[in-house]
Formats: C-alpha cells, sequence, structure tokens
C-alpha cells in the first residue's frame, strides 16, 4: 500500500491577543469540514507534568533562572516531538499555536534582574535557540500583525507574567529580527490581524493553502537549524 502524503506543520505565530487561538480553532473546523485530516497542538503545552510547571511559572512572580525556565519550554516541546512527527507521517497536518519563535523571542526578551554569575544581561536570540536546534521545522510560519493599541483594545493585558507594554514592545522587535534572519526567512506568511475575525480567517487560510502546497513538495520534515 502507498504510504499518504505526510501532513504539513503550520505555525500559528504572533503577539499577545493577536488572536492565535481564535484562528487556530477556525481553521481546524475549516479543514476538516474539506475533510484534511488535521490537529491542533498548543505550546506550552500546560496538560504535561513540565507544562504544569511552566503554568505555574506564568502565574506566579516567584523566581526562576531565565535559562531554567527557557529549557523547560524548549523540554515542553521535545516531549512533544515523537508525537508530531507520528502524527506528521500518518497524513495529518498540525497547527501549532505558538513554537520556537515566541519561544526565542519572550526569553530573549527578558531584562534579566542582575546575576550573581555570568552570563549577565539579556540572554541572546542564538542562546535561545540552541535547545530548539532539532525539532520539526514548519513548513510555514504564519504570522499575525497586529499593533500594540489594537492587542491592548482586545481586552487589555492579562495577569500573566509577560503580560507588561514594555515586555510586548522589546517581543514585537525581536519577531521583526527574526522575520529578516536567513534560516527562517523563507518560512514566514505575515498577515494583518487587525481586521475583523473573518478577514483575518481568510488570510491565514490563503497560508494554510501555502503551507500543505509547500508540504507536497517535500517528502521529509525539515529539521530546526
Ligand atoms: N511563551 C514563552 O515564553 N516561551 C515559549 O516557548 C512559548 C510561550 C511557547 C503564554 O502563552 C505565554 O507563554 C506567552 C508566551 C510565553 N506570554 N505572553 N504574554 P499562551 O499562548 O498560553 O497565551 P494566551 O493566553 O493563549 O494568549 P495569547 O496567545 O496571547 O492570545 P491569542 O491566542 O493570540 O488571542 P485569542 O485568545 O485568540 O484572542 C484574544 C481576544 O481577542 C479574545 O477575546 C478574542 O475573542 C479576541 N479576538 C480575536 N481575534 C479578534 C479579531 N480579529 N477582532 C477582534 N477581537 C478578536
Ligand atoms: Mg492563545
Amino acid at each position: 500500500m502507498a504510504s499518504p502524503t505526510r501532513g504539513a506543520l503550520i505555525a500559528i505565530e504572533g503577539l499577545d491577543r493577536a488572536g492565535k487561538s481564535t484562528q487556530c480553532s477556525l481553521l481546524l473546523d475549516r479543514l476538516r469540514a474539506e475533510n484534511h485530516p488535521a490537529t491542533l497542538q498548543k505550546f506550552p503545552d500546560r496538560t504535561t507534568p513540565i507544562g504544569q510547571m511552566i503554568n505555574t511559572y506564568l502565574q506566579s512572580s516567584t523566581a526562576l533562572d531565565d535559562r531554567a525556565i527557557h529549557l523547560l519550554f524548549s523540554a515542553n516541546r521535545w516531549e512533544a516531538r515523537d508525537s508530531l512527527l507520528e502524527t506528521l507521517a500518518s497524513g495529518t497536518t498540525i497547527l501549532l499555536d505558538r513554537y520556537i519563535y515566541s519561544g526565542i523571542v519572550f526569553s530573549a526578551a527578558k531584562q534579566s534582574h542582575p546575576s550573581p554569575s555570568p552570563p549577565h544581561g539579556p540572554l541572546s536570540t542564538s542562546w535561545c535557540r540552541s535547545p530548539d536546534v532539532g525539532l520539526p521545522r514548519p513548513d510555514i510560519v504564519i504570522f499575525l500583525d497586529i499593533s500594540q493599541d489594537a492587542a491592548a483594545a482586545r481586552g487589555g493585558y492579562g495577569q500573566e507574567r509577560y503580560e507588561k507594554a514594555e515586555m510586548q514592545a522589546r517581543v514585537r522587535a525581536l519577531f521583526e529580527e527574526m522575520r529578516a534572519d536567513e534560516r527562517d526567512k523563507e518560512d514566514w506568511w505575515v498577515v494583518d490581524a487587525g481586521g475583523d475575525v473573518e478577514e483575518v480567517a481568510d488570510a491565514v487560510w490563503a497560508g494554510v493553502q501555502e503551507g500543505i502546497r509547500r508540504a507536497k513538495q517535500r517528502p521529509a520534515v525539515r529539521a530546526i537549524e
């Protein structure tokens, strides 16, 4: 029996309140309505033991070394790796609600407290990327672009520790830098997420179609470099 065409790996990224989870849920319905096998994987996955540690960290103000929490976010992706690859191999498309790109920019955007031991200061993006090297690389990264004011108008920032205007501004700048990075440039598909839900959904859908097309041209899933 011929093996099925593999599924596409599609990451949905963006700033806070850009509508990532809203769009992921609409996409899942739309793909399934078209009889395209699809599933959703959110990161952080707060359901695993590692995810529960991350959840506790995000919802509290307890101190934890920036590198230690960064490695937990990455470990939370590594523990999903085999299942992601098996799902893709079975012909099912995976929508990722945040992935390594959030991982890199959120850690690198932190203004670390002076540490008693080196390295001092903010974590570099290359240091932040290294634990994710080797994970499955998405066929496309759909970036929901929204202004800070429009995002804040959607209910304002919540209670979690990164939901602060100055942190979000640094995250925005780092996402822009990453979109220009040679290793990622060809993967990004930027969507204006400031419109109403249906308008955004149509623009995201075009990105998904492109991701599925790219996956068909690449029998093997690539790895993050
Ligand atoms: N983090 C990290 O540090 N390291 C990592 O490796 C990873 C993540 C993977 C929690 O993430 C934190 O983890 C996050 C990054 C960090 N920190 N911050 N800040 P999360 O994914 O669990 O965060 P969340 O709680 O799901 O929020 P979100 O992702 O930022 O929101 P969203 O998914 O983009 O938006 P939404 O929930 O779909 O919509 C937000 C609201 O806007 C809601 O009321 C919607 O009804 C409304 N909405 C959505 N679309 C529209 C449109 N088009 N018009 C009007 N209103 C809209
Ligand atoms: Mg979300």
